[in-house]
C-alpha cells in the first residue's frame, strides 16, 4: 500500500521511542514508511527525503530525534506537509535537550510537537492518523473506534485495585 506517514528518525537508537508511533499506526490502518534519516550524519538525505515527501504521496511527516534534534524543523524547512516532531528521552538530559530543541521553532516554519518519549510517540501516530482521517473515512473511524474502546475500558474497570 502507497505510504501515507513517514516515520522518521535521526538514529537507530531512537527506534524503540519511535516504534510505538508505528503501533498506534499499524492499529489505525494507515500505511508507513520507516527509516533513519539523520539531520547531522546524512544531511544530504534529509533534504532529499523532505523535498520529495509530498510527490511520493506521502501527507505528514513524523520526526523523532534526540539531543540537539534538528531533525524536525530541518525536514519542515524542506517541505510544506505537516511535521510532528517527538522528542526521544536523552540519557544526558532525560530528553529535556530534545523537547527545547524540537519545539522553539522561531514563527514561519511549524512542527507540531509532542511530549517526550513513548506518550509522545504513541500521539504522534495518533494525530498523523487524525490528520489523513480528515481526508479518508475510514481512518477517522478506526480513530473514533480507538477513542470507544479507550473510554469503554476505563469505564469497566473502576477500581484502581484491581489489575
Ligand atoms: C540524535 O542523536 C538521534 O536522534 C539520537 O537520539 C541521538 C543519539 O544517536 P546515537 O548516537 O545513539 O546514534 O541525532
Amino acid at each position: 500500500m502507497q505510504p501515507l506517514v513517514g516515520l522518521i528518525m535521526g538514529s537507530k537508537s531512537d527506534w524503540p521511542t519511535l516504534e510505538h508511533a508505528a503501533n498506534m499506526l499499524d492499529r489505525l490502518g494507515v500505511p508507513y514508511e520507516t527509516r533513519v534519516v539523520s539531520a547531522h550524519r546524512t544531511p544530504d538525505l534529509l533534504f532529499e527525503y523532505a523535498k520529495t515527501a509530498a510527490d511520493r504521496g506521502l501527507k505528514v511527516i513524523i520526526a523523532g530525534a534526540g539531543g540537539a534534534a534538528h531533525l524536525p524543523g530541518m525536514v519542515a524547512s524542506q517541505t510544506s506537509l505537516p511535521v510532528l516532531g517527538v522528542p526521544v528521552q536523552s540519557k544526558a538530559l532525560n530528553g529535556l535537550d530534545s523537547l527545547l530543541s524540537i519545539v522553539q521553532m522561531p514563527g514561519g516554519i511549524a512542527v507540531g510537537t509532542l511530549a517526550i518519549g513513548k506518550a509522545g510517540a504513541t500521539n504522534a501516530g495518533l494525530l498523523a492518523a487524525q490528520i489523513i482521517g480528515t481526508h479518508d473515512d475510514t481512518v477517522r473511524k478506526a480513530v473514533e473506534q480507538f477513542r470507544e474502546t479507550q473510554t469503554q475500558t476505563v469505564l469497566d474497570n473502576p477500581d484502581p485495585r484491581n489489575p
